[in-house]
């Protein structure tokens, strides 16, 4: 069979995978959802033409988005993931001892329903008791909230269709009333070398809400640029004076103690990229 798959990165630049199986294709009520097993990267799930995780790389991303801003909380006890439905990042958060509650804030309960089928592996920690899963929208959700989460973690798709809103100035001030007094969130933030055009009104949104807001990067060799970012904004707590040897060992595969910090040391392109004056989205 010579099946393959493809995500537009440019206008003009297409990765290609080859298909060993399509599982699962169809419309739900807010995005096209398809689930292929390709050769090279495994069980892979794609919503509206976009890749958001292959079995073979979601831990990077996973990891990064959930263990930086964990460990940065000196006692993250009540944590909210907005999307983040295939339960990748819910499954890095119930890692840390301290989290008691996570709430999983999901719009298409489809890619739940999905995850649960496919991903078992990704999905399994969304039937802890810890864990809540609402089905609404990230955006009334959070609007509806105050002081009430220490992490919140935006684990979205692209600023395109459903989730645009959740780059947005509005919502980054509703994520910070969200959070108690010394809370502090993160967003992906999409790639510094594919989304340049975008990167900087992102990170200017979150850089005038937030006292601190840092940028961090990893290596996700399933999105267009494979260099990916994460942006933290936090009211209090810096990750940047996090002392490694506090950090415990939870057994990642791409997180590390030292790499917590070094995530933040930006090459120079990417910092030159924070600094261009941009208006932040509406
Ligand atoms: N969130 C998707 C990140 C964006 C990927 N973009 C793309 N492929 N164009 C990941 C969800 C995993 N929990």
């Amino acid at each position: 069979m010579d099946v393959w798959f493809y995500e537009e990165h440019k206008q003009n630049l297409r990765l290609n995978y080859r298909v060993k199986r399509v599982l699962a294709h169809k419309k739900t009520d807010y995005q096209e959802l398809v689930v292929v097993e390709t050769e090279n990267y495994g069980r892979t799930l794609v919503l509206d033409g976009a890749v958001q995780l292959t079995v073979r790389d979601e831990f990077i991303y996973h990891e990064m988005i959930a263990h930086v801003p964990l460990f940065t909380h000196p006692d993250p006890q009540k944590v909210l993931v907005i999307g983040g439905g295939d339960g990748g990042t819910v499954r890095e958060t119930l890692k840390h001892k301290e989290v008691n509650e996570v709430h999983l804030v999901e719009i298409d309960p489809e890619v739940v329903a999905a995850a649960r089928e496919y991903f078992p592996e990704t999905s399994a920690g969304l039937s802890d008791k810890r864990v809540h899963v609402h089905y609404a929208d990230g955006i009334r959700f959070v609007a509806e909230q105050e002081g009430a989460f220490d992490v919140i973690i935006v684990d979205s798709s692209d600023p395109v269709g459903p989730a645009e809103g959740l780059f947005g100035k509005q919502f980054y001030a509703d994520v910070a009333r969200a959070l108690k007094p010394d809370g502090l969130f993160v967003a992906q933030t999409e790639s510094p070398w594919a989304n340049q055009d975008i990167l900087p009104r992102i990170y200017a949104g979150i850089r005038a809400t937030f006292p601190i807001a840092r940028l961090y990067l990893a290596t996700v060799p399933t999105y267009p640029g494979w260099l990916w970012s994460f942006t933290l904004g936090s009211k209090k707590h810096d990750p940047l004076t996090v002392d490694p040897a506090r950090i415990p060992d939870l057994g990642c595969r791409y997180y590390t103690p030292e790499l917590h910090r070094a995530a933040f040391t930006l090459p120079r392109f990417v910092g030159d990229l924070l600094e261009k004056p941009a208006d932040p989205f509406a």
